[in-house]
C-alpha cells in the first residue's frame, strides 16, 4: 500500500536523531505498531535532522522527521505532527529534575533551587529562539533570567546561598536541554555555586547522576520518553518531579506534505 506515494518519495526513510534518544525508541515502537516494515529510521543527530529539514523546506521536498515540542522549529517553519491514533508516542508529558543521592545534605541551597525550578514551554521557547538566532546559550539564559525576576525568585525562595561548592550539571545537546540547563546553571551560579555544564549522551546522563559523578540533570522526559533509563536507575537517583509540563513527541512533516497520520505511511 502507499496510495499517496509518500514512501517512495522519501525512500521509506524517516530522519531521526541521536541513537539512544527516547524518541528513537518511540519511533521504532510506532514502526511496529503501524506495521511499517518497509520503513527505515535513520540515526543521526538533532542538529543534522534540523539541517535536513531546513534543506527540504528550501527545496519544497517531502521529508519526515522525528520531532518534539517545545522546539523552535515550530515557530520557524510551517510543520505538523502526524496523528498517532495508536498512541505509540505517548501523550503530553513532563520534564523532570533528577539529582544525585546526598546532594540535599552536601548542597542544601542548590538542592532547594533545583527542587523549586519550574517553568512553562513558552519560557523555554524564548531561550531556544535566542540561541537559534545565534546568541550564546549562557547569554540567552542570562537574558531570560533578567527578564523574569519573579519566576526566578520563586525558584530561589528560602534557599541558602552556596559557598562556592561545585555543582556539575549533565545534559544532552537537545535544544530543550541546552536552554533549561543553561538557565538553571546560571541561577545556581548567581546563588553562590560554582557550576559546570557537561554535555553527554543520554545513557551517561542518567548513569552520571546515579553514580554520583554528576550532581543533577533537568532533562528527564517522563513518564514515556525516558522510561527505560528511569527504570534502570530509579533506586539510585532522587526524582524532584516536574520542571515543565506539556511536551510532545511524534513524526513531523512540513505542512505541504499531503499526509495527516502515521497510518498514511502504510
Ligand atoms: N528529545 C528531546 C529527547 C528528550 C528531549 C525528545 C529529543 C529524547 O528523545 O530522548
Amino acid at each position: 500500500g502507499d496510495a499517496n506515494g509518500i514512501g517512495a518519495q522519501v525512500d521509506y526513510e524517516i530522519v531521526g536523531i541521536e541513537p539512544g534518544a527516547g524518541l528513537m525508541e518511540l519511533t521504532n515502537t510506532a514502526l511496529k505498531d503501524y506495521e511499517l516494515d518497509d520503513w527505515t529510521l535513520l540515526e543521526g543527530s538533532s542538529a543534522a535532522m534540523v539541517a535536513q529539514l531546513q534543506k527540504a523546506i528550501t527545496n519544497q521536498e517531502p521529508i519526515i522527521i522525528t520531532g518534539w515540542s517545545p522546539h523552535w522549529m515550530f515557530s520557524s517553519f510551517d510543520l505538523k505532527y502526524l496523528d498517532d491514533p495508536k498512541g505509540s508516542f505517548g501523550g503530553a508529558e513532563d520534564i523532570h529534575t533528577v539529582v544525585r543521592k546526598g546532594l540535599e545534605q552536601d548542597a542544601p541551597g542548590a538542592y532547594r533551587i533545583l527542587d523549586q525550578f519550574s517553568w512553562e514551554p513558552s519560557d523555554m521557547e524564548v531561550v531556544m529562539v535566542d540561541i537559534t538566532d545565534g546568541m550564546d546559550p549562557s547569554e540567552a539564559a542570562e537574558k531570560w533570567i533578567n527578564a523574569n525576576p519573579d519566576k526566578v525568585s520563586e525558584w530561589t525562595k528560602g534557599a541558602q546561598s552556596g559557598n562556592g561548592e561545585r555543582i556539575k550539571l549533565v545534559y544532552v545537546a537537545w535544544d530543550t536541554e541546552i536552554a533549561s540547563t543553561n538557565v538553571i546553571g546560571k541561577v545556581l551560579e548567581q546563588n553562590g555555586y560554582k557550576v559546570t555544564l557537561s554535555q553527554v549522551e543520554v545513557g551517561p546522563m542518567f548513569a552520571g547522576v546515579a553514580n554520583g559523578s554528576a550532581d543533577a540533570m533537568v532533562g528527564a522526559w517522563l513518564p514515556t520518553t525516558h522510561a527505560e533509563y528511569y527504570n534502570t536507575y530509579k533506586n539510585d537517583i532522587v526524582d524532584l518531579g516536574r520542571n515543565l509540563h506539556g511536551t510532545k513527541n511524534g513524526l513531523v512533516v512540513p505542512e505541504y506534505v499531503d499526509i495527516d497520520s502515521v497510518e498514511d505511511l502504510k
